[in-house]
């Protein structure tokens, strides 16, 4: 990266986001990849709280703010508009979170992606509507504690595999990514930045408010979840070749889930449940690198 690029930034700080907020970390690595000529259109949830707030709005873009479910139709929208003004090299990025993306959006994400539409659509990822106050959504896993999954009553229907909804759209590019690995992060924002037509990117974004655990250990959960299977780190191109980024030394699942609070409520064989789904969907994950296919 060019000196430059690493002192440039688009999002400030002194914005209303907690204190140890993975997101904004995400968002500004992201913003910092792309650089100033981006367009990014927000929808409702943490960012759109902090980012809405004219006149001292946070971040130095040019920025539309639309509705919870709309980004990816809005994402669409500007970038037609850009289009017509003949300007080809701006690039777009839709941002929503979990809520935003697996449930009240997928209906215009799925649409866009569909028709190939030509920007960048990120998910952050904080595994529940943590803005309106912690409510489960699709991305929430199994067994978390949220206020509406009650330690009586925890989640329990697994998590929505949003990358191979999207992957099974044949879109150019798919991408996980996490803050615990910038330089992986950065380069798959600048290869999506460089490739023409729909760009999926996930994020990991752990949230210390509705994880329960130290503001200051968000980087280490976010490492541990890729060490430990949960987020592995791969990219996926053309809906059908996967590369695994990051070799992760597969250690103990309980070694992620015991510093998050949400997990504190689990029982006796919970620990064993979860760490047989990570093993099963390790091995799928690895069927489809070893012979290209979804
Ligand atoms: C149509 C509609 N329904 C509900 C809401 C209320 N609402 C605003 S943000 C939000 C949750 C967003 O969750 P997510 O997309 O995961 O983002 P996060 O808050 O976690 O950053 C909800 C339910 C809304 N703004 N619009
Ligand atoms: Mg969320």
């Amino acid at each position: 990266m060019k000196a430059k690029e690493l002192t440039d930034q688009y999002l400030h700080s002194g914005h209303g986001c907690c204190p140890g907020c993975a997101m904004t970390i995400v968002l500004r690595t992201a913003f910092q990849a792309l650089g100033s000529q981006t367009v990014a259109v927000i929808t409702a949830g943490c960012f759109g709280t902090i980012s809405g707030t004219f006149p001292v709005s946070p971040i130095k873009l040019a920025s539309y703010n639309t509705t919870f479910p709309s980004a990816g139709a809005a994402g669409s929208g500007v970038r037609a508009a850009l289009d017509i003004k003949g300007d080809f090299k701006t690039t777009v990025l839709a941002i929503a979170g979990d809520g935003g993306t697996f449930d009240i959006g997928i209906q215009a994400l799925s649409a866009a992606a569909e028709r190939n539409d030509d920007y960048i659509f990120i998910c952050y990822d904080n595994e529940a509507y943590m803005n309106t106050g912690i409510q489960r959504s699709s991305a929430t896993p199994w067994g978390a504690w949220t206020t509406t999954t009650p330690p009586a009553n925890l989640k329990s229907q697994p998590k929505k595999d949003i990358v191979q909804i999207m992957v099974a759209h044949r879109i150019p590019y798919v991408a996980t990514v996490s803050i615990a690995y910038p330089e992986d992060f950065i380069r798959k924002i600048k290869k999506a930045k460089e490739t023409r037509g729909f760009k999926f990117i996930y994020a990991f974004s752990p949230c210390p408010v509705g994880w329960r655990f130290p503001s200051e250990q968000t980087i280490r959960l976010a490492r541990l979840a890729v060490q430990a299977k949960v987020f592995p780190l791969y990219e996926v191109e053309n809906g059908e070749r996967y590369t695994l980024n990051v070799e992760p030394e597969g250690i103990p699942i309980n070694e992620y889930l015991k510093p998050q609070g949400r997990f504190a409520y689990l029982k006796e064989g919970d620990w064993e449940r979860i760490q047989e789904n990570i093993d099963r969907e390790w091995k799928r994950l690895m069927n489809r690198i070893e012979n290209q296919m979804i």
